[in-house]
């Protein structure tokens, strides 16, 4: 495993800790609502805190876009993260979120890692060596119809509901089993496990995938074209999938795939 990388693991296994201690408190995480299904604990601000004080004494001077603190969404080099991606499973006590850290170098991804404590499982790609999980190879998965695939569909209050169920409703008649888990970021970590074909959603945050984005392209499969226009600031539809269902993904949700 390169410095780099080496680097990358202690960071998110210590924010995964800390998460893990906090969900299995007697004392279980508070929250509040940044808005309408969009939750807030302590915990997402102090694991962005670890997360952004570990840069700083790795890598002086590179620059950091978090979920709850913001910052620069520009810069040579610029790490993205979202401390607690799945907030909400995390605030009501369902095992199914992680952390996602991506490293952005001159507008490109260069290395990501997910981490999801509950399983211990740490996915990480950087760009030309491959993805792994627990320090084995990921790939895709080769299901290539699509009567036998599985596909996640993200949700959030930031897109109409009818864009939504219209998505739901053309994958389930098309023959996908559809799923929603609550975490964008592990749900496209799965595609690169081969865990499920393909990962959709009308909206995404730019923290809410950068760890993920690499690990799909580095494990065989495909994006959708992210980051532009504005996708570090703004956000931007997403798509990833495997290769053998890649022409019948981008044409199931009318997303161009890389
Ligand atoms: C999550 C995102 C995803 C969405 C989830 C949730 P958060 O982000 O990864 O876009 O489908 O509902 O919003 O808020 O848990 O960090």
């Amino acid at each position: 495993m390169t410095e780099l990388m080496t680097a990358i693991a202690e960071i998110v296994r210590a924010g995964g800790t800390t998460m893990r201690q906090a969900f299995t408190a007697p004392d279980k995480p508070a929250y509040s609502m940044k808005g309408r299904q969009d939750y807030l604990t302590a915990t997402d601000g102090a694991v962005e805190q670890l997360v952004r004080d570990a840069i700083e004494r790795h890598f002086p001077g590179d620059a950091v876009l978090g979920e709850e603190g913001g910052g620069s969404v520009d810069g040579t080099r610029l790490w993205i993260v979202d401390p607690v991606d799945g907030t909400a499973n995390f605030a009501r006590q369902i095992p199914h979120y992680c952390i996602s850290l991506g490293l952005m170098v001159d507008g490109r991804l260069e290395a990501g890692a997910i981490y999801e404590p509950n399983q211990d499982e740490l996915f990480m790609a950087q760009r030309g060596k491959g993805a792994w999980l627990n320090g084995e190879r990921m790939q895709v998965s080769g299901v290539s119809d699509i009567k036998l695939s599985t596909v996640e569909i993200g949700w959030s209050p930031r897109i109409p509901v009818q864009t939504y169920v219209d998505m739901v409703g053309r994958a389930a008649h098309a023959g996908c089993s559809v799923r929603r888990a609550g975490s964008g970021a592990l749900g496209l970590a799965y595609v690169a496990a081969g865990r499920i074909e393909a990962y959709a959603e009308a909206h995404i945050n730019s923290w809410d995938v950068a760890g993920s984005l690499l690990l799909i392209t580095e494990a065989g499969g495909h994006v959708s074209d992210f980051w532009t226009p504005g996708g570090i600031a703004n956000g931007n539809p997403i798509l990833a999938s495997n290769a053998a269902l890649k022409s019948s993904m981008q044409d199931l949700f009318g997303t161009p795939l890389i």
